[in-house]
């Protein structure tokens, strides 16, 4: 028999009804496999009727793996001495994205551990940083995402200033007490307060959660509702993979049936966002699943022969090349799906800056 408590929600969200959070988690919480399938075309139905069959793509340029910080999920933390780090020059970094932009991504996401070098001497460290945008911008003629960790202000302004379009930082959950746990010894608050600055100044933001790292889905929800009221324009979830050298490193990897869960339930909730599928979890491979989850941003496009890593697995499908467009596009297609155009792109970021700037004045 159909669940028609499911029933009843799928129609609350196709008809725009406000969700309510006890909704959420009924819909995290489905088991029955029928449910999950039932929750997964509804979330399809939802990004076709506001991006149709399109799918966007980000290149992904870590360029330096070096990091003050000590989040105990990640391999980048500090105390990981036995890791070997990089730190791409200018002009690596633009050859990276010069060759990214050939292939034809429609973004650059620039992304570094919170580099001492540039954290240790306040904001004048980051001026490198600040002509690093502007050199990309002007190489690639693409749309830019920074994701550089918890930024000084006025290194924010000058971001803003320099046209980036988006600020990503992810909180991996909204409950203070895990968030105490994963990204031990870092401010809860400045966190997401440097979100709502990005978003002042007129930049997109995206946010992020993490799943299996002892989230309970009324975390999940509380994260989803956050990201309802605060506005985010890209919504991310990824499956935590356990890290040698890391304080996780002895958890169980999980699967990745709630991340995917996650997506649907965020597409349905948010509706109007971007949601990334990301190669970094589960490489290729994992693409299609979370395709069908209702994700349309394909993310963690990575050149190989650059000596470039991932964040959740360093080194996964890079140097084979199925990080890479030939290999992404025919499964957009045996999805039913297709690359949109970079014109596409910057045109769904102006109509998107230009609605969020309304909503700040209106
Ligand atoms: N250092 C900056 C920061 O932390 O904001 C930028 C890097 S950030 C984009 C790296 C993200 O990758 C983390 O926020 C987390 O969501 C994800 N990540 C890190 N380690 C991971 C792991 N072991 N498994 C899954 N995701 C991970
Ligand atoms: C990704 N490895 O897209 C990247 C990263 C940072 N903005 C994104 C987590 O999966
Ligand atoms: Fe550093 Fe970011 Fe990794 Fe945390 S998640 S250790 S801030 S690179």
């Amino acid at each position: 028999m159909a669940d028609t408590t499911l029933t009843r929600i799928l129609d609350h969200l196709e008809t725009g009804h406000r969700i309510e959070k006890k909704e959420i988690t009924y819909l995290l919480g489905l088991s029955d496999p029928k449910n999950i399938d039932r929750l997964f075309m509804a979330a399809q139905g939802m990004r076709a009727r506001h991006f149709g069959n399109r799918i966007f793509l980000y290149g992904f340029l870590y360029f330096s793996t070096h990091c003050r910080n000590n989040c105990r999920f990640c391999q980048y933390r500090r105390a990981n001495t036995a890791l070997d780090r990089y730190r791409k020059n200018e002009s690596q970094i633009l050859a990276a994205a010069r060759e990214m932009a050939g292939a034809g991504v429609h973004l650059i996401d620039l992304t570094m551990g919170e580099d001492p070098e540039l954290y240790s001497s306040g904001e004048l460290g980051f001026k490198p940083l600040v002509r690093l945008v502007r050199a990309v911008q002007k190489e690639t003629g693409l749309p830019l995402m920074i994701s550089p960790g918890v930024l000084p202000d006025k290194v924010l302004f000058a971001l803003a200033e320099a046209k980036v379009s988006w600020y990503a930082c992810y909180q991996e959950t909204h409950s203070k007490t895990l968030y105490g746990k994963l990204r031990q010894g870092q401010d809860f608050e400045k966190r997401l307060a440097k979100k709502k600055l990005a978003k002042k100044l007129g930049m997109l933001t995206e946010e992020g959660l993490l799943t299996g790292v002892g989230e309970t889905l009324d975390d999940l929800a509380d994260s989803i509702m956050w990201m309802k009221d605060n506005g985010v324009d890209q919504a991310r979830v990824m499956t935590f993979v356990p890290q040698e050298g890391t304080p996780m490193a002895g958890m169980k990897a999980q699967g990745n049936l709630r991340e995917r869960m996650v997506i649907a339930v965020m597409r349905l909730v948010l509706q109007d966002v971007l949601i990334p599928a990301s190669l970094d979890v589960d490489g290729l491979e994992g693409l299609a699943p979370r395709l069908v989850a209702g994700a349309n941003v394909v993310t963690s496009i990575v050149p190989p022969q650059n000596g470039l890593a991932g964040v959740a697995h360093n080194s996964l499908d890079i140097e084979e090349s199925r990080r890479s467009l030939g290999q992404i596009i025919p499964i957009l297609e045996t999805c039913g799906l297709a690359s949109a155009s970079p014109e596409d792109y910057r045109a769904w970021t102006r109509m998107r800056r230009g609605v969020s700037q309304e909503k700040q004045t209106g």
